[in-house]
């Protein structure tokens, strides 16, 4: 028997000691492998998923990065012929829509995206746009913001836009269109409390809205503020970012668990509810608790706190693991902490935001406040207390990605919805009020690991397989709600608006990872935008993405030209253009520089030192 197999190894050209390499070999990999995972949750080793290198030859990603310039050179030349000098562009009618005070929202967003690729002519023939720019809020709009500019999304789209370009390109009309946006928004901080209000007539200094606000709109400035005051040291510009960072806090929030919630009241400063989320209406405010931080040189000890105490509630009460195939996601809470279960594109940000934290911060409890955390607070700081708190956010984010990719990868479009709804296997859910039977806290799942000795994988993370749909269910009349269990999830709103966050957070993983397979599933989203959203003008948003081809709206937002594809450009770029330790990004993907005050302007602008 033995000789037989011989004859046929030599038969084959294989002989005994090749199988002997071979079978030893495995075994040295196999051991390597599992010898790299983690049993410890206290070293300072950070662990993570280990995949095989990368197959793609440098010259691929060149040609990746040259095909998403090309897509923006589309979409913005689309824009340039039809829609210019309005706000953006419909493609699919090439009509025009005026929905962000019809000063050309389109051209303003993509000045730093145009900049960064290289686009000099485009860049050139902008600047006499933002020249003769007005800045009134006296021109006809297509939407209800009739005569008064929206401040949250002025700031966002506008003034970061202008400051990021100019920080870029150091063209001083940038930074005079800045400085005179910035002037005529500041009206908008004359509400008791001092957060802005929702709107500002830039002719007359009125304000609009009511005495409610959601957390996005009123705390969303800081970063633009902040760096339009080191550059003009005009001491209102600083103070309008002080006002909202002071505002927040002030106030007392232990018994939400330190976290801030959607809702606000303008007239005195306090939360309007209980709702917590990471999502529509709040997204940006807990962004910018890091990005405040990171941006002033990390000197600003208030913000670090309030990004701490947000992520530690965000940890121990927000995240949950779906029941059939342990997907990790974010969802919101209202009153005691019920989860909703769902997951929004919005909260994709997230992710993308830990990472960056858990690479830029020596991320510690030790800077976190204990007796100001309140027992909720403090019941989270007992528990993260057992781990690594750099790990955790890199695991956290790791999981979260994860998930957000796999909601593009398992539809037949290859595009991601806007809301999903996830929800256990079987069953109905239960009484009103009532949390799932089957909800499964990350933090519990965790700690059961931990108790266990930490062995392989962290609940959530490890490779995900895509489930995706037969042709039966793709054709089903239910397709919207379609309940098929391994999914774990049902889609509440099955749109993708060319929204960037599952990206940037593609993006941060990238880049502080090094882990090529975020490279890959980025170009992966890509090609599905280019196949299913491309018109003959521009990119299109999907009215649902279970649909291949997808059913497309006549609707092309700003943001895609400023933060879609940019993000994309910069994940295929080889140059690190933007280091993550000199600069940090807005809420709109415009980055700016990171500075250090110095002693004149902490003198001129009352900057108390750092406690030590
Ligand atoms: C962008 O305008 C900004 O990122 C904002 O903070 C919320 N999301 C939209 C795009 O989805």
């Amino acid at each position: 028997m033995f000789r037989a197999c011989v004859e046929h190894l030599r038969a084959r050209r294989l002989s005994a000691r090749h199988l002997l390499f071979t079978a030893v070999g495995c075994v040295l990999v196999v051991t390597l492998y599992y010898s790299a995972l983690p049993n410890t949750v206290s070293g300072s080793e950070i662990w993570r998923t280990i995949r095989p290198p990368s197959t793609t030859p440098p010259h691929v990603w060149k040609q990746r990065a040259e095909a998403v310039k090309a897509a923006f050179r589309h979409a913005y030349s689309g824009y340039e012929k039809h829609a210019k000098p309005h706000d953006e562009l419909r493609p699919l009618s090439n009509g025009t829509k005026d929905n962000f005070n019809g000063w050309g929202v389109t051209l303003f967003d993509s000045l730093d995206t145009m900049i960064m690729m290289g686009l000099n002519d485009e860049f050139a023939r902008a600047l006499p746009v933002v020249s003769r720019a007005t800045f009134e809020t006296n021109a006809p709009v297509t939407n209800r913001h009739e005569g008064y500019a929206p401040f949250f999304e002025t700031v966002i789209r506008y003034l970061g836009g202008l400051l990021s370009a100019y920080a870029l390109s150091r063209e001083p009309l940038l930074l005079q269109r800045a400085d005179d946006l910035g002037r005529m928004l500041s009206p908008a901080f004359d509400t008791p409390s001092g957060f802005p209000a929702f709107g500002v007539d830039t002719v007359t200094g009125e304000t609009v809205g009511t005495s409610s606000g959601v957390l996005a709109e009123i705390a969303s400035c800081q970063v633009e503020y902040t760096y339009l005051a080191l550059l003009t040291g005009n001491k209102v510009y600083f103070e309008n970012a002080d006002v909202v960072m002071q505002g927040l806090w002030k106030v007392n929030l232990t018994t939400l668990g330190g976290m801030l919630p959607r809702r606000w009241n303008l007239a005195t400063g306090y939360p309007g509810d209980e709702f917590l989320t990471v999502g529509a209406a709040a997204d940006s405010a807990h962004e910018y608790l890091l990005k405040q931080y990171l941006l002033t040189g990390k000197q600003d000890k208030q913000a670090l706190q309030l990004y701490l105490r947000t992520t530690n509630h965000i940890f121990t009460h927000m995240l949950y693991l779906s029941e059939a195939r342990d997907l990790l996601y974010v969802t919101d809470t209202n009153r005691n902490f019920m989860p909703s279960h769902n997951f929004e594109h919005l909260s994709c940000f997230l992710p993308g935001l830990l990472a960056l934290g858990a690479d830029q911060l020596d991320l510690s409890l030790d800077d976190l406040e204990y007796e100001t955390l309140g027992p909720i607070g403090q019941r989270s700081y007992d528990i993260l207390r057992n781990y690594d708190l750099r790990a955790l956010h890199r695991w956290a984010a790791e999981g979260l990605a994860t998930t957000c990719w796999l909601l593009y990868d398992e539809q037949p479009s290859g595009l991601g919805p806007d809301v999903i709804h996830f929800q256990p296997r079987t069953g109905e859910w239960p009484a009103r009020g009532a949390p799932p039977p089957t909800a499964k806290l990350w933090i519990d799942g965790m700690e059961r690991w931990r108790k266990a000795g930490a062995r392989g994988y962290p609940p959530g993370l490890g490779e995900k397989k895509p489930v995706r749909l037969t042709r039966d269910e793709i054709g089903s009349a239910k397709l919207r709600a379609l309940r098929v269990p391994e999914r774990d999830y049902v889609l509440s709103r099955p749109e993708y608006f060319l929204r960037p966050e599952t990206l940037e957070s593609v993006y941060l993983m990238w880049r502080t990872t090094g882990d090529p397979v975020w490279r890959e599933r980025g170009w992966s989203i890509f090609e599905a935008i280019e196949r299913e959203t491309k018109t003959a003008s521009g990119y299109a948003s999907s009215k649902n993405i279970l649909l291949s081809p997808t059913l497309l709206d006549d609707d092309m937002p700003s943001y895609f030209l400023a933060e879609t594809l940019k993000y994309l450009y910069l994940l295929f770029h080889d140059e690190d253009m933007v280091p993550l330790d000199r600069w940090v990004f807005n809420t709109e993907a415009h980055p700016l520089p990171i500075f250090a005050w110095s002693a004149w302007e902490k003198s001129k602008f009352g900057i108390a030192e750092p406690s030590p």
